[in-house]
């Protein structure tokens, strides 16, 4: 028997509950283990066990119903759904096919050598500057330009970028009037996004030419291969910035963690997935029903949407010691930060080593590596991430 219902006003998605979203998963853990958002008209999960098992259940929670607030089986989308976030079983499994192949230890051995090219550059280039706004500097160069070069684009334009990852992650949210602004750009973005993904605008080495290469041997269309290309510009760029900046903050922020950084560089992948876990760009996905279901006491809908707050699943105390400590030693053995189950982020090796690279690369070459103010976080809706982080740097 379903209980009755338990409810909350809290607004994930207002600059409120994002300036301290951790307080507020907190405040949903103790309501329960599955929370209806009035304001929404959406379910929330918010502990780790359901987090995992909502990701893990596709017969259930489908991604066919999109992957933010709009709800496709009900409206319609502002972009052509992704097909391979936005797909359930059968036809999801032939496109994850097609972009799993590519991250083969091989490819990735390839990669690493270029991103250390790049990271230690970076590094020189800001070591002796004294003071840095180290997310336009530091940060977003890495992902902007080893990126485009894994996949086989030129480099990519920044502000064209960010302004598209803004539209695709922002586009999970609701429809606000800072949204509808941003929007008025989709024209000229997605004309932009749609040319850089043409075969022809891809050199013969990357990732890109192997996603066509399998459209060639008949694994998928043209067409779809170009979507794949998309797929990858819309979730590895963004995602890979606001995860560094925030990890790069992480360490300002607890001068001991850096410390034991430097003395053992080698801890540039833990401390990366420390901060994907402690905070990480990636803190809420969807989900939506396939059908009326009880979970957890409560009645569900056909064709509700779920949201899955995997932030919060990080910060879980039933799963993790002193879940708001950054710890980069800690052994983490229950990352959701990049989802999990069959649509676990299909790149997330490619990320952990840039991450790896880039802050291998930062303990090696940095000596100071302080605050001078304080950063400022970006509040409106998508993913999570510092509009800027200014820094006193030093070189080793
Ligand atoms: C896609 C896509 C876009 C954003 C995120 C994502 C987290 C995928 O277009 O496939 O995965």
């Amino acid at each position: 028997m379903a209980q009755q219902r338990i409810t909350s006003d809290l607004d994930p998605f207002s600059e409120s509950f994002r300036a301290d979203p951790y307080a507020h998963y907190a405040q949903l853990r103790a309501l329960g283990p599955i929370v209806w958002l009035e304001k929404y008209g959406i379910w929330v999960v918010q502990h780790h066990a359901q987090v995992k098992e909502v990701l893990t259940d596709f017969k259930r929670f489908s991604n066919a119903g999109g992957g933010g607030l709009t709800n496709y089986f009900k409206e319609k989308s502002w972009r052509k759904p992704s097909i391979i976030l936005e797909v359930d079983p059968p036809e999801h499994e032939r496109t994850r096919r097609v972009l799993m192949r590519l991250f083969t230890p091989g490819a990735l051995q390839k990669m690493r050598v270029g991103f250390q090219v790049e990271a230690n550059a970076l590094m020189d280039r800001i070591a002796d500057r004294g003071e840095i706004e180290a997310i336009s500097e530091l940060v977003q160069p890495f992902p902007l330009k080893v990126f485009p070069d894994a996949v086989g684009m030129p480099p990519l334009d920044r502000d064209k970028m960010l302004v598209y990852g803004g539209m695709v992650f922002g586009g999970f949210g609701p429809r606000t009037a800072w949204y509808e602004k941003l929007m008025e750009q989709a024209p000229e973005i997605s004309a932009w996004v749609d040319a850089r993904c043409e075969r022809s605008a891809l050199n013969d080495e990357g990732l890109g030419a192997a996603i066509y290469a399998a459209a060639d041997a008949g694994q998928v269309t043209h067409d779809e291969a170009k979507l794949l290309v998309r797929s990858f510009l819309s979730a590895g760029v963004d995602t890979t910035i606001d995860s560094i900046g925030l990890c790069v903050n992480a360490l300002a922020q607890h001068p001991e963690q850096w410390r034991a950084l430097q003395e053992d560089p080698s801890l540039a992948r833990a401390a990366f997935e420390e901060a994907t876990r402690y905070d990480s760009s990636s803190q809420s996905l969807f989900r939506t029903t396939t059908e009326a279901l009880e979970y957890e006491g409560q009645q569900l809908g056909k064709h509700d949407k779920v949201l899955v707050l995997i932030g919060s699943a990080g910060r879980d105390p039933a799963v993790w010691e002193e879940p708001d400590r950054f710890d980069i030693r800690r052994r983490i053995t229950a990352q959701v930060g990049y989802g999990t189950g069959i649509h676990g982020c299909v790149a997330q090796m490619m990320a952990r080593l840039e991450g790896e690279v880039f802050f291998r690369a930062l303990a090696e070459r940095i000596g100071r590596l302080e605050p001078t103010s304080a950063s400022q976080l970006r509040l409106t809706p998508g993913l999570r991430g510092l509009l800027t982080l200014p820094l006193a740097v030093s070189p080793r």
